[in-house]
């Protein structure tokens, strides 16, 4: 089954956005796997935005991403990568449709609140950078009947 990294920012986590923001998966059907609460160190943070080394903006989200608590956060489901960074809307919020969480809930791309897996290759890499395997849960909610044929 897919699995797809999720992290609240600490933007998110210092507005008290992490229910809000942890229920639109949950009422979207997808199942958690993994969830905690962390003050990621510089070399984690580094290794996560590795594309981003050469970018202008590199020094500032190492900063900002290292600035205070993060939710990191494994979701399970099909199609989950794809529906996830919908759900969560464009980079910039000021572009992010209504309706998505950088849409909803923010104004500033420094300040976008989640972070989300962009292709199967990123998800797996990124939860193997974020999570131990044994911090995994597999289990399959009792409601899965009622959200797939
Ligand atoms: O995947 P996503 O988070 O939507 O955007 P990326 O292009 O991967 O950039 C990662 C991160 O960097 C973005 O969430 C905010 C920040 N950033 C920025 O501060 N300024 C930019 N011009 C582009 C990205
Ligand atoms: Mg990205």
């Amino acid at each position: 089954m897919e699995r797809t990294f999720l992290a609240i920012k600490p933007d998110g986590v210092q507005r008290g956005l992490v229910s809000e923001i942890i229920g639109r998966f949950e009422k979207k059907g997808f199942t958690l796997v993994g969830l905690k609460l962390l003050h990621p160190s510089r070399e984690l943070a580094e290794q996560h935005y590795d594309v981003h080394r050469e970018r202008p903006f590199f020094a500032g989200l190492v900063e900002f991403i290292t600035s205070g608590p993060v939710v990191a956060m494994v979701w399970e489901g099909e199609g989950v990568i794809a529906s996830a960074r919908k759900l969560i809307g464009a980079t910039n919020p000021l572009n992010a449709e209504p309706g998505t969480i950088r849409g909803d809930l923010g104004i500033n791309i420094g300040r976008n609140i989640i972070h989300g897996s962009d292709a199967p290759e990123t998800a797996q890499k990124e939860v193997a950078l974020w999570f131990k395997d044994e911090e995994l849960v597999n289990w399959k909610p009792e409601v899965t009947p009622w959200l797939h044929e």
